[in-house]
């Protein structure tokens, strides 16, 4: 077989993502575009393109048979889905094995099981990993079975679409009562977004953090992971930002142990292969549960990437390739801090309202510890036919503090005209207390984050450590020369004096 042709079905940040692992790797790409993105960064930087038809996904990047044939005509070995599009279509998948390719992914079947949320809830379970209390079984549920269920379980609860994700199909339930109309709305939903009105039941687990594993597997049967990432601060089911390590896990190397193997076991129960993320829920009594599997590699997987020094998607093709993974669970060390702020082309002070139109100027951080892996340059249009992500910033830093400093440097650093950012709400994010003392769950954003003024103030003493650590690091960090300060850059200095006559 010969490996040294990919293509890569995709577009944006991700799609330049894998280019440029095949590159280091000497391998050759083939980019396909639509109509919208003939201007776009990764079909300059692919060594072929080819046009996949009119901007809609639907006609361009979801066409599996037209990439599927484009492939075999350039002599490709393998297609890399990245994330979203055709990357968790089981059917694609096996499409691709019969057209003699490779997925650059896990097997058909482990894509079924866990996209199948109840099915996937059923089969880790099986192989002991926890699972929120709820329905048992692989779904299949009438009416009349949920309504007797529901009262065992116990109310608040859930009701979650088999075919979920996204947080479709999903309605909490308070009161019994409710249960008849809500179980009918939830199916509508589910319906309506999967052509699949299946749905289950789990108990509501309240003022919960979304923390996920990465791992890998290879055809040999390891399986490892690579760490956890913080994923809570979120709005309507859009990561917004994520670290890792989690702040939440700390340094709780028992937790994190455990969960890891969880992880690894829940991976190990579809006999996984590739890149995948195990989601779970975690109480404030630190109790977690398997919430669902990715069965792709993520926006987020870049953090994990700066905390672990393994690049996942040269591991990706590694393991396509039939080889053994380079790492051992043992050899992987969880080193420093990194976050990812995800820049989207959308207005923070209305709405989150998506923008579009031209960019006409772009100026990219760079410097010490930090990474921006973007999909646009100036020139390029933003339209509304594809998610608004432009690029995403990554920071690294020896400490969690040194990472939120370089964020606010890097943010500072970041202009992009011509459409509007999110920008502002990242910077807003950075001086938020509750963001410093690492104490956020998944409603955070939601309910208690605004953009006109800082949330409470209120000095509780995990909030004044962070601050402490803040400014011991800054204090290190006090150069010879002091060069001219901006506004942004007062502002960490806002934050230090503050604490400072906190401590009078
Ligand atoms: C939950 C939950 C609380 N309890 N399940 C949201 C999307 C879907 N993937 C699962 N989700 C949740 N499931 C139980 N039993 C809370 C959420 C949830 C959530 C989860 C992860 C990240 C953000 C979230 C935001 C709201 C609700």
């Amino acid at each position: 077989m010969i490996f040294n042709k990919v293509l890569i079905a995709n577009r944006g940040e991700i799609a330049v993502r894998v280019i440029r692992a095949c590159r280091e790797l000497g391998i050759q790409t083939v980019a396909v575009y639509s109509e919208a993105d003939r201007q776009a960064l990764h079909v300059r930087y692919a060594d072929e393109a080819y046009l996949l038809g009119p901007a809609p996904s639907r006609e361009s990047y979801l066409r599996g048979d037209r990439i599927i044939e484009i492939a075999q005509k350039s002599g490709a070995w393998a297609i890399h889905p990245g994330y979203g599009f055709l990357a968790e279509r089981a059917d694609f998948a096996q499409a691709c094995l019969e057209a003699g390719l490779a997925f650059i992914g896990p097997k058909p079947s482990a894509i079924s099981a866990m996209g199948d949320k109840a099915v996937a809830r059923a089969t880790v379970s099986a192989a002991g990993v926890p699972v929120v209390p709820g329905t048992e079984g692989e779904g299949g549920l009438r009416d009349e079975d949920l309504l007797e269920l529901g009262p065992k379980i116990g109310f608040p609860l859930l009701i979650k679409a088999t075919a979920g994700g996204g947080g479709k199909g999903m309605r909490e339930v308070h009161d019994p009562q409710e249960m008849p109309a809500l179980i009918h709305a939830a199916r509508r939903e589910a319906e309506a977004a999967f052509g699949d009105g299946n749905v289950y039941l789990e108990k509501l687990v309240e003022g919960a953090r979304h923390i996920e594993f990465q791992v890998l597997g290879d055809l040999h049967g390891n399986v490892i992971h690579l760490g956890e990432r913080e994923c809570s601060l979120q709005r309507r089911h859009q990561k917004l930002l994520e670290e890792s390590p989690s702040p939440f896990v700390g340094d709780d190397e028992d937790l994190r142990q455990r969960m890891g193997s969880v992880a690894v076991r829940a991976a190990r129960a579809v006999d996984y292969a590739n890149a995948g993320t195990i989601e779970f829920l975690v109480d404030k009594d630190k109790n977690f549960y398997f919430l669902e599997m990715n069965t792709r590699l993520q926006v987020e997987h870049p953090v994990t990437e700066m905390v672990t020094g393994v690049d996942i998607v040269k591991e990706q093709i590694r393991i396509a390739r039939g080889r053994q993974m380079r790492y051992t669970q043992e050899d992987l060390r969880l080193n420093g801090w990194a976050i990812e702020c995800r820049i989207n082309a959308e207005d923070p002070y209305n709405n989150f309202l998506p923008s579009t139109g031209h960019i006409t100027h772009c100026l990219i951080p760079t410097g010490p510890g930090v990474r921006v892996d973007t999909g646009v340059y100036p020139g390029f249009e933003i339209s509304p036919y594809y998610d608004s992500l432009i690029s995403k910033l990554i920071v690294w830093g020896e400490t969690r503090a040194e990472a939120i400093l370089r964020m606010r440097r890097a943010l500072e650093e970041y202009k992009i005209v011509g459409v509007r950012t999110n920008i502002p709400f990242h910077q807003n994010l950075m001086d938020s207390h509750r963001f410093m003392g690492g104490q956020f769950d998944t409603r955070f954003v939601e309910e208690r984050f605004s953009m006109d003024a800082a949330e409470d103030k209120d000095p509780q003493p995990q909030i004044a450590a962070i601050i402490a650590t803040l400014v011991a690091h800054r204090q290190t960090q006090r150069a010879a020369h002091i060069i001219q300060r901006n506004e942004r850059d007062t502002s960490n200095w806002k934050w230090i004096s503050r604490w400072e006559r906190m401590q009078r």
